[in-house]
């Protein structure tokens, strides 16, 4: 939908303009995010959940070094906007081998059920499944001969009688028979309905409580926009809705009202239709939707750096966990040595200067000083595995430090001789268990 995405370009251009993200330019921030999302026909109660949300997280969490608060705020509203819509994982019908699921699909005409009804066969097909369909239309001229047509295409069998009347009996009828031989999953595709129109609602209201299915999935065109919202609570307060497809968003729909049409109902999107044909149906991806209502390109690379960010993390505590001493160690301790007092009143206490090599000790906290600004100008993967720094990097980290590559080398050189220093430690220390140490 337009006017989603149209808000959010606006709502990024307000963050990345923003001179700095202090506590007014967040309201002025979260108050267009709220327009936003008015306009898509969101919920009030949902839009100030989300707002408040974000700026509880804004302002509290403090976010990896290296990120700016502006990174920090997209992250979140990126992650907000998943979190609506189901999370980081796609979902699945929670069909199981041998017990019968029933499921029924609901929506207004043309929005797409009976394909869809044929694609969610083929896929679970093709999962394994033993799947039916049942065709439950009694209204459009031609909608048995529709889903016969599809059934027999992707080769699943349909329950249907041509020129029946009471659609309610029928689906009851469809049900029944493939529920005896035992079918794991039976799809009933119903009438298009307006949600205006009282008697189909009590017909498909009927139907629920004659047929009992294990869902109700309403099918969703893509490309109504800010219509969704409505119809889909407007099915929702007949049936409960516990699941959505959208379709049609093989076209230039953004689907955006489906954000408004999940909070309405607390369904769950499953999956979307991209195109006619029946294997053109994928499972629903939150985050990639968010994405897509958002810009993929600029938040692709920002995810990405958070990804790689997380990465490094990961390998920091792995590489503290398997008791590896890094240059990020080292950097740990001059900085705690530093802010313990005067280094030389301090190297008194620690027997030959613990970890420290001879000449860290003597040359003292000048040096101490000046590495720690060196090791401001690394890198984070640099400081966990020194071993990459080559030339280059060392011209590099100079450059940003204001030092020399001399310097720089002495510092890898330090650190390498109280590597081997500590890697003797560790082994007396295993070989001592039980005494307690201490750096
Ligand atoms: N491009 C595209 N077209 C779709 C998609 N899903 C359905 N359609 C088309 O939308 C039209 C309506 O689809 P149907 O499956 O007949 O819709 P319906 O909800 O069963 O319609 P009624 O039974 O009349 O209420 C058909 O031309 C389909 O081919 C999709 O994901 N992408
Ligand atoms: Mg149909």
């Amino acid at each position: 939908m337009r006017g989603l995405r149209e808000g959010f370009i606006r709502v990024l251009t307000l963050i990345r303009r923003a001179p700095l993200i202090d506590k007014r330019t967040l309201d002025e921030i979260i108050r267009e995010i709220q327009r936003t999302l008015l306009k898509a026909d969101v919920s009030v109660e949902l839009i100030l959940d989300l707002s408040n949300r974000i700026r509880k997280r804004v302002l509290e969490e403090k976010g990896p070094p290296g990120f700016s608060k502006r990174e920090i705020l997209i992250k979140i509203l990126y992650e907000e906007l998943v979190r609506i819509l189901g999370g980081k994982e796609r979902y699945e019908l929670p069909l199981r081998r041998g017990k019968t699921y029933v499921l029924m699909l609901v929506g207004i005409q043309g929005s797409g059920k009976t394909t869809t009804a044929a694609k969610i066969a083929y896929h679970y097909m093709r999962k394994g499944f033993k799947v039916a369909l049942v065709s439950a239309d009694t209204y459009r001229p031609g909608a048995y001969d529709q889903l016969e047509q599809l059934s027999r295409q992707i080769g699943v069998p349909m329950y249907g009688e041509r020129d029946g009347q009471n659609a309610i009996e029928i689906a009851k009828r469809g049900v029944e028979r493939f529920r005896r031989d035992g079918y794991d999953l039976i799809i009933i595709d119903t009438a298009g309905r307006h949600k205006e129109e009282e008697k189909l609602l009590r017909e498909m209201e009927k139907m629920v409580e004659a047929i009992r299915p294990n869902g109700v999935m309403l099918v969703l065109d893509a490309t109504i926009g800010k219509q969704a919202g409505p119809q889909a609570e407007a099915f929702h307060k007949v049936t409960r809705i516990g699941y959505i497809t959208l379709t049609k968003l093989d076209g230039s729909a953004k689907g955006g009202g489906a954000l408004a049409a999940v909070a309405r109902t607390g369904a769950r999107i499953v999956f979307i239709g991209i195109g006619e044909k029946v294997d053109e149906l994928e499972p629903f991806d939150p985050q990639q939707f968010v994405a897509r209502i958002l810009g993929m390109g600029d938040l692709k690379t920002l995810l990405e750096k958070f990804q790689r960010f997380e990465k490094i993390e990961k390998a920091r505590l792995e590489a503290m966990a398997s008791g590896k001493f890094t240059l990020l160690d080292l950097k740990e301790q001059f900085r705690q040595l530093t802010s313990m007092g005067p280094l030389s009143k301090i190297l008194e206490l620690i027997p030959d200067g613990g970890v420290l090599p001879k000449d860290v000790a003597e040359k003292g906290e000048e040096s101490i000083k000046k590495w720690l600004i060196i090791m401001d100008s690394m890198t984070m993967e640099e400081l966990i595995n020194p071993r990459i720094i080559n030339y280059s990097r060392m011209k590099r980290i100079a450059r940003g430090s204001g030092t020399t590559v001399k310097d720089v080398r002495e510092l890898l050189r330090a650190y390498e001789r109280s590597r081997k220093i500590m890697k003797k430690l560790m082994k007396q220390r295993k070989r001592w268990r039980g005494i307690p140490f201490k750096l």
